[in-house]
């Protein structure tokens, strides 16, 4: 297939490691909703400029602490990427789709928690981020990205609040707008659905899996039901797909594909 790229960058030794200039990890209240982390960059109590900001969402039975919280290693990534200039300094707010009290939390309440999660994020949470965070407000500095869960999340995203958001990551997940691995079993319906929302849309829209990721069968029929929309998704320049040989569904190879795709966001 021509739009599957195989050279997802692999990250450094010592990166894991914590950097000398470290950023911040601060939780967030979100009214009706469990804690938020976020984290933010060396530097940003010095200064008083404003960062682009990726909204990044857990996977199902997860939570923010998958990101930030359980290990060090996204936050150390992000420190070394940003020291070494790799990346620009950015905020990411790691909300959660879970409400407060939720303990149910299998594949269908968790469906049913994304799907009702658009509205929250709109209302509640991007502003409350960006009333207590000094972010660049408008859709050209924010992305959304997320795992599993939070891929399906992200595709909503691009179907519900492309006004908000410029950049997509979903990470090992695909678009259920038609149902519980919709992008597999309504791979055509699913691409005509997201193509209309692309269509005269300015956006970028990177999707990474594994070969071996449980999503993958999922993620790439519809990826390839969507290269049939050339207009909407072209390839190279607002659609990219990247998959890691022999990649499976956990955090590790996810914190790949971010260190591999987050360079490429806010170029404006
Ligand atoms: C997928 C997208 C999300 C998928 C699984 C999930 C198997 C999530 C699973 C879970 O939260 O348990 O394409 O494929």
């Amino acid at each position: 297939m021509g739009l599957a790229a195989y050279d997802i960058r692999q990250i450094p030794e010592g990166y894991y490691e914590p950097a000398v200039q470290g950023g911040e990890i601060r939780q967030l209240d979100i009214p009706g909703y469990q804690t938020a982390a976020v984290y933010l960059p060396w530097g940003y109590d010095n200064s008083d400029r404003r960062y682009n900001t990726l909204y990044l969402i857990h996977g199902g039975g997860d939570s923010p602490a998958s990101w930030f919280g359980s290990d060090d290693l996204l936050k150390n990534l992000l420190d070394h990427m940003i020291a070494d200039g790799k990346l620009e300094p950015l905020i990411v707010a790691a909300p959660t789709y879970y409400e407060d009290g939720c303990t149910r939390k299998g594949i269908a309440d968790s469906h049913a928690a994304v799907k009702a999660y658009g509205p929250v994020l709109r209302n509640v949470v991007v502003p409350l981020i960006e009333k207590t965070f000094r972010t660049a407000p408008c859709r050209g500095h924010r992305a959304i990205g997320g795992f599993s869960m939070g891929g399906v999340t992200t595709w909503f995203a691009f179907l519900e609040a492309m006004d908000l958001f410029r950049w997509f990551l979903p990470l090992s997940g695909d678009c259920w707008a038609f149902g519980e691995l919709g992008g597999s079993s309504h791979a055509a319906e699913t691409a005509a659905l997201l193509a209309d929302h692309a269509r005269g849309q300015d956006f970028y829209l990177h999707a990474l899996t594994g070969t071996e990721d449980i999503a993958y069968p999922n993620l790439n029929a519809q990826i390839e039901a969507m290269q049939a929309y050339r207009k909407e998704f072209r390839g190279g320049e607002n659609f990219f797909y990247s998959l890691l040989e022999g990649g499976v569904h956990q955090y590790p190879d996810i914190r790949r594909y971010l260190y591999h795709a987050l360079p490429d966001l806010f170029r404006l």
